[in-house]
């Protein structure tokens, strides 16, 4: 049994995600879990919200509520809505948690340790009307490459160019306004990561195969005069992690805490901690995910991400585990997605442009947007979402092919034969064809699955429904069954097995619809496929089944309408 250990990116606490930034990390992460527990793999999943910096500062005070308070009411949203889209996460942990606070500092300790970290005195913005520094997002002003008025201290939305907060033209405070602004003198720490490239040059040279996506963006930070200078990773800010070095108090120090970037990514070990906490293990049980002296050297890790987050990975989360000196188990395999867009235009969190989670959840059932968003996962370029395109492939797949085939086979059987297996006849030339061609897209599935080629691997899927529908429209058992009703029996003997090896298989994609269809067909028995013939006899002669109600209805032209419409403006 192989074990996995599995990490999505970690979002941000800031408010609901939107369906693009679902698709890049969350969902695929999900159903990479999902396929691998099938497959009787050990899985440890684990996910969490990224509560530190700027962002989770400013929305806090936006909603006038004390930072901590808002972190936790967050929290409990996104996991309530990571529910609503079944992420089966083994945990959904917090980086403000009391594990990442020790973690982190350890890290920073072991980084002084090793000669990785200088202090620097640099110059800052310093607000005298709101009585304190502002770094990142604290400060807004004129972008100097592209003029854009509302450039961020961190990065200008508009044209992507990562600034300092000395860059900005015209900089102004993003919580008062204000603009009696003068530069002071403060020291901060900086991880000396520049010096690791050879180190981390050499790592990501040894990754044969990781997606051309990951390793071009990686290649592109590391080789670029700017991509890797050493990274100043303390802010002047109250919310955070304090810095410390390990356990003692950091002299010089003191009222600052660590930059999100450099907490964030900690979170993922941290986070095992969590779970392991939770679910009453010491600490044993999770360094054996993560420690390689601990039993952690089997373990294959993947991390799932959209492209924006891929040098924080593949650089500087890489240089902070590799400078520890420590034991910490590095990724195997990064997948990285593009993005996903909306409707002509792009998702935008700030904006409020696109669908946000909790709005798809109100509207239809997690499979039909899992579904969708997986079978276009914007792998090898960006994809597009449309009303048009996700009602066509929504009522094509899911509702013509599989829920067709479901209702059609259960309803046939109850009317002729009853709701029991039918027993009579034997399989004939039809079906063993039948067989042959499911076990040789079985193999194909399973293949893309294990590659993480998501798009390829909904398309086999389909491809698999589409042939029981096929064999069902050819061999005709209600036409056969006037004529020679133990041939129909033995047909339909077949596509009731059917129906419990697509839930197997499609559990990882619409895991509602997987678990409604193992239930109709009364069983427990979700084993995988491993010997197809073998898998399409589980439902013996006799066994009851039942019919489902209808799994998938059809999206009318007026809900894709009334949709387009309520969701062409802007969130509010
Ligand atoms: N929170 C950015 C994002 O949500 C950031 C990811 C952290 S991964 C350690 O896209
Ligand atoms: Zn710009």
């Amino acid at each position: 049994m192989a074990r996995h250990l599995i990490t999505s990116a970690i979002p941000y606490i800031n408010g609901i995600k939107h369906l693009g930034n679902l698709v890049g990390s969350q969902l695929p992460a999900d159903l990479y879990a999902r396929y691998q527990r099938g497959r009787g793999n050990e899985v440890l999943f684990l996910c969490a919200t990224d509560e530190h910096g700027t962002p989770a500062e400013l929305a806090a005070k936006k909603a006038g509520k004390p930072v901590a308070e808002y972190c936790a009411e967050m929290h409990a949203v996104q996991a309530e809505i990571a529910r609503g889209f079944r992420l089966s996460f083994d945990h959904f942990g917090r980086s403000s948690s009391p594990q990442n606070h020790e973690l982190t500092q350890h890290f920073a300790g072991k980084l002084a340790e090793n000669g990785l970290i200088r202090e620097v005195s640099e110059s800052q913005i310093y607000s005298k009307t709101d009585g304190r520094f502002l770094p990142d997002r604290y400060i807004e002003g004129i972008c100097p490459n592209c003029g854009y008025d509302k450039a961020r201290g961190d990065q200008c939305e508009n044209c992507t160019k990562q600034l300092d907060p000395t860059d900005l033209i015209e900089p102004r405070s993003a919580i008062s306004g204000s603009t009696d602004l003068e530069v002071r003198e403060t020291k901060h720490l900086y991880l000396m990561q520049a010096g690791m490239r050879g180190q981390l040059n050499d790592w990501i040279d040894s990754q044969e195969d990781w997606p051309l996506l990951t390793t071009s963006i990686a290649r592109k930070w590391l080789n670029d005069g700017d991509g890797l200078q050493d990274r100043g990773i303390t802010r002047d800010l109250d919310w955070g992690i304090p810095v410390r070095r390990g356990k003692e108090p950091w002299p010089g120090m003191e009222g600052k805490v660590f930059y999100v970037w450099f907490d964030a990514p900690i979170e993922y070990i941290a986070c095992a901690g969590e779970w392991a906490e939770a679910t009453g293990q010491d600490d044993a049980a999770w360094q054996r995910w993560w420690r390689t002296d601990k039993g952690a050297d089997d373990v294959r890790y993947t991390q799932f991400m959209g492209k924006d987050n891929v040098p924080f990975h593949t650089l500087s989360f890489p240089a902070t585990i590799l400078g520890s000196g420590e034991p910490w188990k590095l990724v195997d395999y990064i997948k990285s997605f593009n993005y996903l867009n909306y409707d002509g235009g792009q998702f935008s969190t700030s904006q409020g442009r696109g669908v946000f989670m909790d709005q798809a959840l109100d509207i239809l059932p997690p499979d039909y947007w899992r579904w969708w968003l997986l079978s276009h996962a914007p792998e090898s370029s960006d994809s597009e979402f449309t009303w048009k395109n996700f009602q066509t492939s929504v009522n094509k797949d899911l509702a013509d092919v599989l829920g067709n085939f479901v209702s059609r086979v259960t309803k046939f059987c109850r009317s002729k034969f009853g709701e029991a297996v039918p027993e009579a006849g034997t399989f004939g030339p039809e079906e063993h064809a039948l067989i042959d061609s499911l076990t040789i897209r079985l193999r194909n599935y399973e293949t893309h699955m294990e590659a993480m080629e998501v798009r390829k691997s909904a398309a086999e899927l389909r491809g698999i429904w589409v042939a029981g529908n096929e064999y069902l429209q050819s061999v005709a058992p209600w036409t056969t069954f006037k004529t020679d009703p133990d041939k129909a029996a033995a047909q339909i003997r077949l596509a009731l097995n059917l129906v419990r090896f697509y839930a197997v298989l499609s559990a990882p994609f619409v895991p509602d619809a997987a678990s409604d269809m193992l239930a109709a067909m009364q069983t427990v028995d979700d084993s995988w496929p491993d010997d197809v013939p073998a898998a399409l006899s589980v439902l013996e002669p006799g066994h009851i089944f039942t019919v489902p109600e209808v799994a998938f209805a059809k999206i009318s032209d007026e809900q894709r309408e009334d949709w387009q419409a309520r969701f062409s403006g802007v969130r509010t």
